[in-house]
């Protein structure tokens, strides 16, 4: 206890979002992320939920440092000396820990422990894992038998009793809440200190419930978050996103898995239409299924509230992949009327494809891509490899299976194959990956989305933003665009160990070379697609043009199941 005239004690809190390694080894940062992470804002903020509560007395400070190593370079020995400095006092939170990024975490975990630091895990990997397996895999063991606390489960209404347990020096070797998840009603909202938000080109993640009443077997989210939707009032949420505005933050992304069956969308919705009648004017994106058109006034007041892009998981236009993995409530008969609906309201479609199906072959795959650049209407498509990622029924199966798994889970990041395919090569399955990219984004292609965006005769700047930015930043860098951000860094001594530290003589005049040709690529690609755009809007007869995608929906498309509805599909051309 502190004496009234002493200074108050201080406790340490570093939340740290690990990022993961490239091909070479090293960390994939940048100077400017484009969306920063979620877990590591709720995390911030119910730390300081903390702090303002006094949960650990009076007389006890807690001091709460947040990094995202996707756009800074964790400042380990100065965390260390900061922690030394305060006795020991202190904690590393490794936050929102997926997958592909738990190799990475176990490195920057035995650099703080071999200093005597407490680090606790959390987040996807350990959660999914200890949610679906019979028993915990090799690297989890690995993290405990360095005297590393285990967090699996959601961390709201936990977190003072785990401050508590931390400052005390009682950390339990793991903490387990997976049976008994947070009602989110009234809990503290994601924050993160504007400078984060900053290096994130002011865009700021705000969750507005968790857990999808659906059952994809790739799925881990309803593994760990659960079938149920548990959502914040919109009231918490708006507050948010008023706090957020005022600090000149503008563009937020609803980081819900799916929106469309948050109980609370239209009362959010609600809430946002009015502060954008205010005069805040606020933009989002957000994450739906391809039914939520469906739901009345769904479509009608998103695009009132201010979202500008919805990303949908369509994951294949192949009704055998879709039964295959439980995505019933995909109808591809009914894609195109989705994809219309959106379009009439300007909203910019972004849709996910997995690739690697069991049902798919280098020539299906292909033949899919042209159906869909002919038939369907959207904007932006972006690839996946097809993985068993660790909390999904399909990982569950393949490990206990003991089939052969890829053991790099630094791979887990949905480029890389991780898994045999029943019908082609580990080669010809990652080939096709840069082929689907290179297919869909062809010249003419993209000609084709912007004409078929100039028709509607808004949000150009958009499109091109969207398609340079995400094509352009696959070419430019040669990672998937969600990894991605502006002006890669690597740091010479962030490799992973047990690579050779490179010659400085040899590494810097490369890097040089390699920044200065990502951003030529970069910026030559923007600039061809910008060319593409003044063409087209010069052109008087421009907003005549019309194909299959854009036609109007007819009565007969929707043939209703799945396997008509592909019928359907190729009917339209
Ligand atoms: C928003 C999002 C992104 C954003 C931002 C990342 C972020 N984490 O915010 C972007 C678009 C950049 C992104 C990218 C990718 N993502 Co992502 N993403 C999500 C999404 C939709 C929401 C994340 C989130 O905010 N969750 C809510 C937070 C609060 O949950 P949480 O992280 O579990 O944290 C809670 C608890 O775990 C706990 N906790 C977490 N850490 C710690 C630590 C301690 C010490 C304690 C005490 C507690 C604690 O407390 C938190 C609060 O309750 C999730 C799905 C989901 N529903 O979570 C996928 C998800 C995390 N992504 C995933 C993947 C695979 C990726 C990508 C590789 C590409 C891809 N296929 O999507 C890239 C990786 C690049 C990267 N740099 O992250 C997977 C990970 C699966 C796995 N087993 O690893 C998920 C689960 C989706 C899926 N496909 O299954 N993603
Ligand atoms: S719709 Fe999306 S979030 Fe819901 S179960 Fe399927 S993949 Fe998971």
């Amino acid at each position: 206890m502190a004496s009234k005239t002493a200074p108050p004690e201080k406790f340490i809190v570093e939340i740290i979002k690990p990022s993961h390694y490239d091909d070479e080894g090293y960390v994939i940062q940048w100077r400017r992320a484009f969306i920063p992470s979620n877990s590591l804002a709720c995390l911030y903020a119910l730390v300081q939920d903390c702090q303002e509560r006094r949960v650990l007395g009076d007389g006890v400070e807690i001091e709460a440092h947040a990094h995202d190593e996707c756009h800074a370079v964790v400042p380990t020995r100065r965390i260390i000396r900061r922690v030394r400095a305060n006795g020991g006092r202190g904690l590393v939170m490794l936050a929102g820990v997926q997958s592909n990024q738990f190799a990475r975490a176990i490195d920057l975990a035995a650099e703080f422990r071999a200093a005597g630091v407490p680090v606790a895990v959390g987040g996807f990997h350990v959660s999914g894992c200890l949610a679906m397996l019979p028993e915990p895999p090799a690297e989890i063991c690995t993290l405990q038998e360095m005297g590393v606390t285990l967090f699996a489960g959601e961390a709201e209404g936990r977190m003072a009793g785990f401050l508590a347990d931390a400052f005390h020096g009682r950390l339990k070797p793991i903490y387990d809440y997976l049976d008994d998840l947070p009602d989110l009603a009234g809990q503290p909202t994601p924050y993160l200190p504007p400078d984060i938000a900053r290096r994130s080109l002011y865009f700021a993640p705000v969750d507005a419930g968790r857990g999808c009443p659906f059952k994809c077997s790739f799925c881990t989210i309803i593994n760990v978050q659960g079938r149920k939707s548990r959502c914040r009032d919109a009231e918490d949420l708006e507050r948010a996103i008023r706090t957020q505005a005022a600090q000149g933050i503008r563009r937020f992304f609803i980081t819900d898995d799916n929106l469309a069956r948050n109980r609370n969308w239209e009362a959010i919705f609600d809430r946002l239409i009015a502060l954008r009648d205010e005069g805040v004017a606020i933009k989002f994106m957000m994450q739906i299924d391809t039914m939520a058109h469906k739901l009345p006034g769904f479509v009608d007041k998103a695009a009132r509230a201010g979202c500008t892009r919805v990303f949908i998981g369509l994951e294949s236009v192949n009704p055998e992949n879709l039964a295959d993995c439980g995505k019933a409530q995909n109808k591809v008969g009914q894609y195109r009327e989705m994809l219309m609906a959106w379009r009439a309201r300007h909203v910019l479609t972004h849709a996910g494809y997995i690739l690697g199906f069991p049902a798919d072959t280098p020539q299906s795959i292909e033949r899919d891509i042209r159906l869909i650049q002919r038939e369907l209407p959207i904007d932006i498509m972006e690839f996946f490899v097809w993985t068993p990622l660790p909390g999904s029924a399909d990982h569950k199966a393949l490990y206990e299976s003991g089939a052969w798994l890829e053991p790099d889970l630094n791979k887990f990041d949905t480029e890389h194959v991780t898994l045999r395919h029943p019908r082609m090569d580990g080669r010809t399955w990652q080939d096709l990956y840069d082929r689907a990219w290179r297919l869909y984004y062809s010249p003419e292609h993209v000609r084709t989305l912007l004409r078929r965006g100039h028709v509607i005769g808004a949000g150009m700047k958009h499109l091109v933003a969207a398609i340079a930015g995400y094509y352009g930043s696959f070419l430019a860098e040669g990672l998937h665009p969600l990894q991605c951000g502006l002006f890669r860094r690597r740091v010479r001594w962030t490799r992973r160990p047990g690579l050779a530290r490179e010659n400085p003589l040899w590494f810097y005049p490369r890097r040089v070379w390699q920044t200065a040709v990502a951003f030529a690529r970069l910026a030559w690609y923007a600039l061809k697609v910008e060319l593409i755009r003044r063409q087209i809007a010069r052109d008087p007869r421009a907003k005549e043009y019309t194909d299959a995608a854009i036609a109007p929906v007819g009565a007969g498309e929707d043939a209703g199941s799945d396997l008509d509805g592909r019928v359907a599909l190729r009917r339209a051309v």
